[in-house]
């Protein structure tokens, strides 16, 4: 017995029960437990049978992440040596009958299957999430799983990442039983009815690995799906590479694969970069001068005022949440309109399988829509997502300080306009908060919580936690202009333009950052967004850019001309009726028009350059955002990147990407591009300090600078 495993006796069916809060991982000391405890058994002649199962709310969650971290920042030598206490649990002379609640992750997977038979609670998932962090199973699970559930599922599963439900898992034979009532009971009654049974070992099973011919057309297509799907990734095809090393080794030569091809994936820069990605995404909701234990307000109904593209995505968010919302337009079309897109995007959801008909009447039926604010007056929290304009957010908070109950909180999806200003406009700035949610609001995972500077730390431990409760990931920021996201992207769309006028193609310019991994291209993204918003913005803000500084004229030249993108069927590019992008002949020619008036002299311009260009924009500025508290640590800055403007994870966000190209090297190149381009490049106090001193942003934290008064 261990403080981490123990074990006790149902009669004759012993139960081992793993306890390494919070998921049950497998840390240090688990797997050796679970073997200690087994062995006893072996030699406890009243058991039958042994029942494994994790204490609290899941069974294991994978193996600890934390020990990657220790082996590839060389803290640690060796292995993750799992496998060899597999091997004991599999080679066990009474069933071992694992018990599944929760989740059976990764390597809690990989125990499951080395088992001898698996019984989970209905609402079980089990999967191979392993390519998140970018890795592969490496405790047997590419060798053991093909031979329970077959090649082409096994790769699914390990090429995906995503779980699949216990009752799916039993119909393809993951699992031998799913268990409707009590767990334990079940799996100690199904413990019994196998004990004394034959004892059949996964690693022997090869009935599911299928021949050399027929295998053959399976991976050339999953490779291929592969490479397109995760265009840049290497943990994927390494997966089916060792998946098919079970289809022709033995199983000890398949794990030797399997081994190699894990360790060459988790060296990787493409793995570090993910497992960041993964603690970043939990580090967000750490606030240093918020306690865990700040009361949190409670949010049982929620209005929304706006039903346009955001306010409906949002209400779509707060229904899927199990929130009552009420939508208020002062337009009765506009609300019709509204509803209309809701039920549309709904029924997209069903034919993709996401929700059931019920599902969607369900939701719909927490949706109410109102012309004024009568219904108002009780909400726990209204959303105001009208359009961007200072005074018509000042006119609606005006208003919702007036009808709301004391104690709601008043947020803003605005994307660009000051918090305070608005808040100023109430008598209670304190229960005034950004929620700055990212278009499709129902889709996009991103929540940037925009804190003002008399928002009450109550307010935002609660908007927080709803986050989650919404499903996203809500990354705390300060009030500057733009925020940490939009501020970030100006630059960065900025000089996608002065790329254009310096030479590039525009389609070169998309073309060599989604080559690098984005998911889509600066001016492409323009094009979706509407390139009159930037306009818009560019107007507005102009009065605020540095004195001399660079303006981009080109996509003001297109916005004149009515080429606003996808909406008017051509901005930077063309679209047909289903919004398919194609090069327009029409643009190198007006470019080269509006340039030669400009006197910018052209020049070929290599991918290499405007991938630095374009990056180190980003990070240059997500520097001064540092420096100035606006963020609270990078790694929040490269979770708004990667969950929000398609930044690739494998490469882990812009401050990330930069400790990993080296520091030093980013701020040669930044201050080369200000020698060249000038002011916009002045290279921020902290990269500079950051690049003598030889230190990383992913050790840089700072206390946000707004402490509320
Ligand atoms: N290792 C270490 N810490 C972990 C962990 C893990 N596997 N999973 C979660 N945590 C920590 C997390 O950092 C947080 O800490 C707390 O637990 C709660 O997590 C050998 C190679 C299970 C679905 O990829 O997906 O097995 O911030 O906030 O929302 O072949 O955690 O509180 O200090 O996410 O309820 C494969 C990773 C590993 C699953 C629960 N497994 N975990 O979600 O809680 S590789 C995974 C999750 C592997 C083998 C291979 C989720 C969850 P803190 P949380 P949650």
């Amino acid at each position: 017995m261990t403080d981490l495993v123990r074990w006790t006796k149902e009669q004759d069916i012993a139960v081992i029960t793993i306890d390494n809060p919070p998921v049950n991982a497998l840390s240090p000391g688990v797997p050796e437990g679970i073997v200690a405890a087994l062995e006893q058994i072996q030699n406890d002649g009243s058991v039958k049978a042994a029942v494994l199962v994790g204490a609290g709310k899941t069974f294991i969650a994978g193996a600890d992440i934390r020990e990657f971290v220790k082996l590839t920042s060389g803290q640690q030598q060796g292995d993750i040596g799992i496998l060899p206490h597999l091997l004991k649990i599999e080679d066990s002379a009474k069933p071992v009958i694992v018990a599944i609640h929760g989740n059976a992750l990764g390597g809690g997977l990989e125990v499951a299957q080395a088992c001898h038979y698996r019984v989970a609670a209905a609402d079980a998932q089990l999967g191979q999430p392993e390519v998140n962090l970018g890795i592969i199973p490496g405790a047997g699970g590419t060798q053991r799983l093909p031979r329970l559930v077959g090649i082409e599922r096994a790769i699914e599963m390990c090429t995906t990442g995503k779980p699949v439900k216990a009752i799916e898992a039993a119909q393809f034979g993951l699992i031998d039983r799913v268990i409707e009532a009590d767990l334990l009971t079940g799996a100690v009654a199904f413990a019994r009815q196998v004990a004394g049974k034959p004892i059949r070992k996964t690693r022997e099973r090869n009935d599911k690995l299928g021949s050399a011919d027929s295998n053959a057309p399976v991976f050339a297509a999953a490779r291929e799906s592969a490479r397109q799907k995760y265009r840049g990734m290497i943990c994927q095809l390494a997966a089916i590479d060792a998946i098919e090393a079970a289809t022709k080794l033995s199983f000890e030569q398949g794990c030797t694969e399997e081994a190699r091809l894990f360790y060459r994936c988790l060296y990787s820069d493409q793995s570090k970069a993910q497992i960041h990605v993964f603690f970043a995404e939990r580090e967000v909701s750490k606030i240093p001068d918020i306690p865990k234990d700040t009361a949190v307000m409670p949010v049982h109904s929620v209005a929304i005022v706006g039903a346009g593209t955001m306010g409906g995505g949002i209400a779509m968010v707060c229904a899927n949440a199990g929130l009552p919302v009420v939508v208020k337009d002062t337009d009765p079309a506009a609300l019709d309109r509204g509803i209309a897109t809701i039920e549309k995007n709904y029924q997209m959801s069903v034919k993709r399988g996401r929700f059931t008909q019920e599902q969607v009447d369900e939701r719909m039926r927490r949706i109410r829509t109102a012309v004024d604010y009568d219904d108002f007056a009780n909400v726990d929290m209204v959303i105001e997502a009208v359009f961007e304009t200072m005074p018509l957010k000042k006119q609606v908070f005006a208003e919702l300080d007036r009808v709301c109950k004391r104690g709601a909180i008043l947020a803003s999806n605005t994307s660009t306009l000051n918090i305070d200003e608005i808040a100023a406009t109430t008598s209670r700035p304190e229960a005034v908060i950004g929620l700055h949610f990212f278009s499709p609001a129902n889709v996009m995972r991103l929540l940037e919580i925009v804190r003002g500077r008399r928002t009450a730390k109550e307010v935002i431990a609660t908007c927080m936690q709803l986050a989650r409760r919404l499903g996203k990931v809500g990354v705390l920021v300060g009030n500057c202009r733009g925020f940490v996201g939009n501020r970030m992207f100006l630059p960065y769309i900025r000089e996608a333009q002065f790329l254009v006028e310096e030479g590039a193609a525009p389609e070169a310019v998309d073309r060599a950052l989604v080559d690098w991994g984005m998911a889509m291209g600066p001016l492409a993204v323009g094009d979706l967004g509407g390139l009159d918003v930037a306009y818009r913005i560019r107007k507005e803000y102009r009065h605020l850019e540095k004195p001399g500084a660079r303006q981009p004229f080109l996509e003001d030249r297109l916005v004149e001309k009515g080429r606003l993108g996808q909406k008017t069927g051509a901005g930077w590019y063309r679209y047909d009726a289903e919004r398919r992008a194609s090069s327009d002949p029409e643009i190198p020619a007006m470019v080269e028009g509006w340039v030669r008036e400009s006197g910018i002299r052209q020049r070929p311009i290599a991918a290499e350059e405007i991938v630095e260009r374009e990056i180190y924009s980003l990070v240059n500025e997500g520097a001064r955002i540092l420096e100035e508290g606006y963020a609270l640590r990078a790694g929040d800055i490269d979770t708004i990147y990667v969950n929000g403007y398609g930044f690739p994870a494998y490469r882990g966000g812009p401050m990330w990407y930069a400790d990993t190209v080296g520091v030093k090297q980013v701020y040669e190149r930044v201050c080369e591009f200000h020698q060249r381009h000038g002011v916009l490049w002045e290279p921020a106090r902290l990269l500079k300090e950051l690049a003598e001193s030889g230190g990383t942003f992913a050790h840089f934290q700072r206390v946000a600078a707004q402490a509320s008064d």
